[in-house]
Parts: C-alpha cells; sequence; structure tokens
C-alpha cells in the first residue's frame, strides 16, 4: 500500500455503535446475506474523474482541495502519482473496482495521436498497478463533453469531422478497456441532445446517434471485446434536453433501431430524480425489461435540481434499490459505481474516506433491510393477494386471453358493482420502517 495517506489506516469494520468515522457500521465485505458476502452482492467500484480529479470547483469559484498528486506539475508523472493514490485509496477502503473515462486517466495532449501515446503510458502503469493489487475494471469509457469540439454534441453534432473523432476516441477508450479486462463499457451521452430545436435536425440526430452505437457494436465484436455495453441515460445537464432521458426513452429509441439486444442500461440515482421519477421507479423499469446492467451509486439535492452527484445517504432509497437488486438476482458483470462527489467544503483528503464510508454503510444496511423483507414476504404477500382477481374466474379469461369485449360486457351486466379494497400504502410503508428500524 502506498502513502500518500499516510494519516488513514486500512477501514475496519467496527459495527454498527462505533463513533468512528473512518469505520464500517454496516458494511462487512465478506459477511454472507442472502446467500452471499456483501462485496459480492455490489461490487463497489470507485469513479477516477470523481474521486482522483474532482476539486471541489463550481461555476463561481476554483477547487477546494489539493490532493497529494496535485503538486506535481508535470501532467504524465502526476497521473502515474494519482493512479498510486487512487489504488491506496481504493485498497484502504476494501473497493476492489474502479471506473473511469479516458480524460480522467490522462490528461489531453495537443494531437490526438499525442494523447493516445499518454493513454498508453499511464493505463500500462494502471495496469502495473491492477496486477499487483488484484484491483479491477468494472468499466471505462470515453469522456465526449468536455472539450469544446463536443460543443453540439458528438455522435450527435451537426459536424461530422466531430463524429469522426468521437469514434476515434471510444473506438481508444474500448480498446483500452478491453487490455485492461474491463468488464462493462458505458455510453452516458454527454451531449447528446439539443438547446434548441430552431437549429436542430432531431431526426438525423437520432439517427447518427443510433449509427454511432452500431458502430460500436461492430467494433466491440472485431477486437473480441465482450464486456456488457451499457446505455446510461440522464434528462438533461448539461444539455436542456438529453436523448437518452430516462429508462422507457433508451428502450423506446434502441428498440427502434434494433439495437436491444446489444446494450443493458447503468441507472443512476441523481439521473432519475433529475427525470422526476425515484430511482426505485427506473431500476424497477429496467428489471422488468431485463435490462438492469449496472448502478451508479449517488443521491441528489432534491432542493436544488441539478445534478449534484451527492454521496447516498438515505437507507429507505437504498432499501428500496437493494430490493430491485435482488429481484434482479443480483448486478454481476455490473456493479456499484459511486459517481458522486464530496462536497466543495469537505476539501480534507479524510472526507473522500468518510463519503465512501458513508456510501457503503448505506446499502449494506439497504441490502440487509431489503433481504430481510424479502425472506419474510409480507409485501410481496400482500402484493400477490391484491392481484389474486387474476388467477382464477374472469381474471384469468382476460389474461389466458379467452375472452374480447363482448364476453366482458356480459360479465359486467352480471356483476356491475365491482367492489374493490384498500391498496394500504401507509401499511406497507410502515412495514419497511419495521424492518428498518428493528432489525
Ligand atoms: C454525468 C454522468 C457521468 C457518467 C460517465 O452526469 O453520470 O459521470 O456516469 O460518463
Ligand atoms: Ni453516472
Ligand atoms: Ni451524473
Amino acid at each position: 500500500m502506498g502513502d500518500l495517506f499516510p494519516d488513514i489506516k486500512k477501514i475496519q469494520y467496527e459495527g454498527p455503535l462505533s463513533k468512528n468515522p473512518l469505520a464500517f457500521r454496516e458494511y462487512d465485505a465478506d459477511e454472507i446475506v442472502a446467500g452471499k458476502p456483501m462485496k459480492e452482492h455490489f461490487r463497489f467500484a470507485m469513479s477516477w474523474w470523481h474521486t482522483i480529479c474532482a476539486s471541489g470547483s463550481d461555476m463561481f469559484g476554483s477547487g477546494t482541495a489539493i490532493r497529494p498528486w496535485d503538486r506535481e506539475p508535470h501532467p504524465v508523472k502526476r497521473a502515474k502519482l494519482a493512479a498510486d493514490g487512487a489504488f491506496e485509496f481504493m485498497q484502504k477502503l476494501g473497493i476492489e473496482y474502479f471506473c473511469f473515462h479516458d480524460r480522467d486517466i490522462a490528461p489531453e495532449a495537443p494531437t490526438l495521436a499525442e494523447t493516445n501515446e499518454r493513454l498508453d503510458e499511464v493505463c500500462g502503469y494502471v495496469g502495473d498497478l491492477m496486477k499487483k493489487t488484484g484491483i479491477k475494471l468494472l468499466w471505462g469509457t470515453a469522456n465526449l463533453f468536455s472539450h469544446p469540439r463536443y460543443m453540439h454534441g458528438a455522435a450527435t453534432s451537426c459536424n461530422a469531422d466531430v463524429f469522426a473523432y468521437a469514434a476515434a476516441q471510444v473506438k481508444k477508450a474500448m480498446t483500452l478497456t478491453r487490455d485492461m479486462g474491463g468488464v462493462n463499457y458505458v455510453f452516458w451521452g454527454g451531449r447528446e441532445g439539443y438547446e434548441t430545436l430552431l437549429n436542430t435536425n432531431m431526426s438525423l440526430e437520432l439517427d447518427n446517434l443510433a449509427r454511432f452505437l452500431k458502430m460500436a457494436t461492430e467494433y466491440a465484436k472485431e477486437i473480441g471485446f465482450t464486456g456488457q455495453l451499457l446505455i446510461e441515460p440522464k434528462p438533461k445537464e448539461p444539455t436542456k434536453h438529453q436523448y437518452d432521458y430516462d429508462v422507457p426513452a433508451v428502450l423506446a429509441f434502441l428498440r427502434k433501431y434494433g439495437l436491444e439486444n446489444d446494450f443493458k442500461i447503468n441507472l443512476e440515482a441523481n439521473h432519475a430524480t433529475l427525470a422526476g421519477h425515484t430511482f426505485h421507479h427506473e431500476l424497477h423499469i429496467a428489471r422488468i425489461n431485463g435490462v438492469l446492467g449496472s448502478i451508479d451509486a449517488n443521491q441528489g439535492d432534491l432542493f436544488l435540481g441539478w445534478d449534484t452527484d451527492n454521496f447516498p445517504t438515505d437507507v429507505n432509497a437504498a432499501t428500496l434499490a437493494m430490493l430491485e437488486v435482488l429481484k434482479n438476482g443480483g448486478i454481476a458483470p455490473g456493479g456499484f459505481n459511486f459517481d458522486a462527489h464530496v462536497r466543495r467544503p469537505s476539501f480534507q483528503d479524510d472526507d473522500l474516506f468518510i463519503a465512501y464510508i458513508v456510501g457503503m454503510d448505506t446499502f449494506a444496511k439497504g441490502l440487509k433491510v431489503a433481504a430481510k423483507l424479502l425472506e419474510e414476504g409480507e409485501i410481496e404477500e400482500f402484493v400477490s393477494k391484491r392481484y389474486a382477481s387474476y388467477s382464477a374466474g374472469i381474471g384469468k379469461k382476460i389474461v389466458d386471453g379467452q375472452v374480447g369485449f363482448s364476453d366482458l360486457e356480459a360479465y359486467a351486466l352480471r356483476n356491475d358493482q365491482p367492489r374493490n379494497v384498500s391498496g394500504r400504502q401507509e401499511m406497507l410503508e410502515a412495514i419497511v420502517n419495521r424492518y428498518m428500524l428493528n432489525p
């Protein structure tokens, strides 16, 4: 283990009553819950951009955090030192995966060829650290949104030269992801959307986005990259309207262009809330459509209304999310990537550790509560009773396709006072609370 965070020791599990901010209270990596160790349920990952690169800068001011590697002026040396820091950080937290954008790991150089050389050098270095530590790559991706060339979008740019540049960037990022043994590759359409329809040919932009993704699937096959391809929905920010708005929009897009067998979905909690949904809702839709691929674990500040990417601390939301993950039979080969950054005033290095600990603890608690809820089955039993009318009589005939409108009219004329019973929402919420508060 390195010594860029000399004051932090390996984080230990100390049990729910520990007052030590640098200890786990709920996450005990090897504890068996619902048949497997906690760490296998989650496959927690560190986000390179928010953890290693983020400085706390915002629209109104420059960064507040200076990390140990920021003092190194040479860009490639700094990138390698940052990689040392990243692996020390993950080892101390017991995190076994990471995720990165091409531009997080090595900064852009004056030309594409030089940038690629830099990437090769730093990724080679990271690859050695992976071998040494056993830490793995959950997913790679390409940053197609920060550089000014992407002002009009990448695959949906009005400028075909930019489309080509974006393709070159994804080609390189996917090749590196394969070389580093990555098990997923993510497409978040950073600027794939529009600001005003007055200057936008939406029909061409969407066709081009599909062409781009099709080429990506072909290239993956060509190079033998067998990882899962993921699309990450987000409704807005940075553009006013992003095409991959939410799970239903992505599903409709994939089906329209015949791409539905090639992609699954990487769901981020804060993107769900930006779209006006709960995280639970988006996870549920993805699961029942068989496309729940991976998770970007974070939480939005609902009073601010943008992608605040807070660390997740809401145990109730985590419990509902874990219900979906368990019902999905797990999330592998996906995982839980902390797409979250510390608040601007939380600028000290130990804040990074504390933030990851609370995120991991929140999901660990959610997992335990969800596992218990499913084991006892009170909610499942309620739901199955609620729909019992479809298991016999007229309901069964509807489900089996044995009746049409005329049969149903005849039935309704005979039974013209349907009787309903309560949906019991408050009772069900109380049940969730009972499991959450009395383990
Ligand atoms: C930004 C996205 C981004 C993706 C990866 O809002 O969440 O971080 O996860 O490009
Ligand atoms: Ni994300
Ligand atoms: Ni986000």
